[in-house]
């Protein structure tokens, strides 16, 4: 048995973000599939783990981590052959922490986690200040990228696995105008090219679209 176990699933982004991390690092886990439909995630033994009874959960050696922004760049400075993906260099973390706090705070909390919820506890009406609120998070990010091909400048780090993986799922709500948002299309597409991207982030998508899918959802306006 490997030493590290995720607990997890593809259709949520920030576990996306955890096994990109994880492809990239070319670090071998065990994954541990946790059904959140089924209240896998709110069982005694799960909540043990992680009270918060979210995913990702991560445990190295019997050390727990419960945030994939904690997971992902523990992961980096720990099995990273080099710094690259979490740079050790002052400026440059400080810019990869801003982008995962941004991810964190901003993308996922104001916009993701609410529209998810609601429609997986069938109350798939969504308003539309919510939809608004995803073009707003295109507005900024378009601009982040104006500059450089990745969000932190010049070179791929997991602060673009973070973002990656959530705003691919804000696409299912507001689908992305690639002649509006014409930076985040090319960043979307420099990630889909990596070798790893359609196992760790590809499948898991493509489940929660089609989950999403066959539940439906309307926006009121
Ligand atoms: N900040 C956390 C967010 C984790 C999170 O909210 N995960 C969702 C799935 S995308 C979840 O487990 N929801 C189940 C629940 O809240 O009961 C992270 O980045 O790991």
């Amino acid at each position: 048995m490997e030493n590290i176990v995720l607990y997890a699933i593809g259709g949520s982004a920030p576990s996306r973000a955890v096994l990109l991390t994880l492809k990239a690092l070319n670090v071998p886990f065990e994954y541990k599939m946790l059904n959140l439909l089924a209240g896998e995630n709110r069982t005694p033994e799960y909540l043990a783990i992680n009270p918060h009874g979210t995913v990702p959960t991560l445990v190295d050696n019997g050390e727990i981590f419960t945030d994939s922004h904690a997971i992902t760049t523990y992961l980096v400075d720990k099995y990273g052959s080099d710094d690259s993906l979490y740079p050790k260099d002052l400026v440059q973390r400080a810019k990869v922490n801003q982008f995962l706090f941004y991810e964190a705070t901003v993308v996922f909390d104001r916009t993701f986690i609410h529209i998810s919820k609601a429609v997986f506890n069938n109350n798939n009406v969504i308003p539309w200040a919510k939809i608004d609120a995803i073009y707003k998070v295109y507005d900024s990010l378009e601009g982040f990228l104006k500059v450089h091909p990745y969000v932190t400048g010049e070179q791929l780090t997991v602060a673009d696995f973070s973002l990656v993986a959530t705003i691919t799922t804000l696409f299912t709500y507001a689908e992305l105008d690639a002649g509006k948002y014409p930076k985040i299309a090319e960043w979307v597409k420099r990630l889909e090219a990596l070798p790893y991207y359609a196992e760790a982030n590809g499948v898991g998508l493509q489940q929660y679209k089609d989950i999403v899918k066959s539940i439906g959802f309307r926006i009121l306006r």
